[in-house]
């Protein structure tokens, strides 16, 4: 079937009658369904975020954040634009939240990660508990829950959003909710879920029913002080530096059952070894700069600047300076289907 088969008049008038009856022939498409290597869409590209900064605060200016419910500019593919995917199974966007503003309280199905980008202070309410934000906080709001944002600080806050808005719509699984009132009531105190779970300890008697992680706020302070210390052993993965899961304590799973969060020290002078994995993956530098090549593309990175790796699209990274950087892909799912192929090279 290497070439396709052939049209003939009695083939293409065959094609036509079965067409009336909403059936088509396998043999004409099968190429496309089963293909030797993922054919992706998506395509390698950066987003400075000056840029996006910027019109960010153009669009703050134009749009309340309650008036627009979230006020957020979509991170769009160039390769699936008109779809608000970054890749072809997720969504990225990057939100603000103005000194004073509410973004309404709602719930939903989809999950969402937000990574701290800029400001400090403000805070997302999930299912009761007020979140305080700080740059390179990892936050997750679990399927379901209720959560609003505010900003009591004197500053602009600016976050990074990951959903699994294709994940949901390719299911066919979207239900949202709005609150009456902008804002839920508090009934859990602050710091309460990284006191309960976040500590290596769990309730004695736990009984978790979602496959979401407890932990709904990853402190950047922790984060970075465990690479700090993990760095000292010298020891590097030739592909990823120093690169660990964020992870949900109650089961050892990904912090959300559908979207897989990483972070990753590279030392100054570091080049990684060519990588590729079927998990088209978003990355955000926190610290450092450097470049990365991403297929044919080559990117110059610095902090904030989201890219993103399209699947099974060979990429390397250089750090000109110790570098750290977020990453999130729909890796969980790869693993559960069995379906997650990685190609470290040679390395
Ligand atoms: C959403 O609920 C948030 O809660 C951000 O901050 C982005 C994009 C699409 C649908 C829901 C948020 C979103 C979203």
């Amino acid at each position: 079937m290497e070439q396709g088969v052939r049209n003939t008049p009695e083939r293409t008038a065959f094609y036509a009658k079965i067409d009336r009856d909403n059936l088509s022939a396998l043999w004409n498409v099968m190429d496309a369904l089963i293909t030797p290597e993922p054919r992706s869409a998506c395509r390698p590209a950066l987003w400075p975020f000056d840029t996006i900064r910027s019109y960010m605060l153009e669009a703050g200016g134009l749009v309340t954040a309650k008036e627009a419910e979230r006020r957020v500019l979509i991170l769009e593919n160039p390769g699936l634009r008109g779809q608000s995917k970054i890749t072809t199974s997720l969504y990225a966007g990057v939100q603000l939240v103005m000194p004073g503003e509410v973004a309404p309280s709602h719930r939903h199905s989809q999950s969402a990660l937000r990574f701290v980008l800029e400001g400090s202070g403000a805070h997302t309410a999930v299912e009761g508990e007020r979140i305080l934000m700080q740059p390179g906080d990892f936050v997750i709001t679990p399927s379901n829950a209720w959560h609003d944002h505010g900003n009591a600080s004197s500053e602009p806050m600016f976050w990074l959003d990951g959903l699994d808005i294709p994940v949901v719509q390719f299911l066919d699984a979207s239900f949202v909710e709005r609150l009456a009132e902008d804002e839920q009531p508090l009934t859990v105190p602050d710091k309460d879920s990284f006191a309960r779970y976040g500590h290596n300890l769990l309730p004695v008697d736990l009984k978790h029913s979602t496959k979401t992680s407890p932990i709904l706020i990853y402190p950047y302070d922790h984060t970075r002080e465990a690479l700090e210390q993990m760095q000292r052993r010298n020891a590097w993965d030739p592909c990823h530096g120093l690169r660990m899961k964020y992870t949900n304590p109650v089961n050892g799973d990904y912090a959300l059952p559908t979207i897989g969060a990483f972070i990753q020290l590279l030392p100054k002078g570091f080049s990684t070894s060519r990588y590729r994995s079927t998990d088209a993956t978003v990355f955000v530098p926190v610290e450092g700069r450097g470049r990365s090549r991403i297929g044919d593309a080559l990117f110059e990175w610095g902090p904030k600047d989201v890219f993103v790796v399209p699947s099974w699209c060979w990429a390397t990274h250089e750090a000109d300076e110790e570098a750290v950087l977020f990453s999130y892909s729909d890796r969980p799912i790869h693993e559960k289907l069995d379906l997650l192929r990685e190609d470290r090279g040679n390395a």
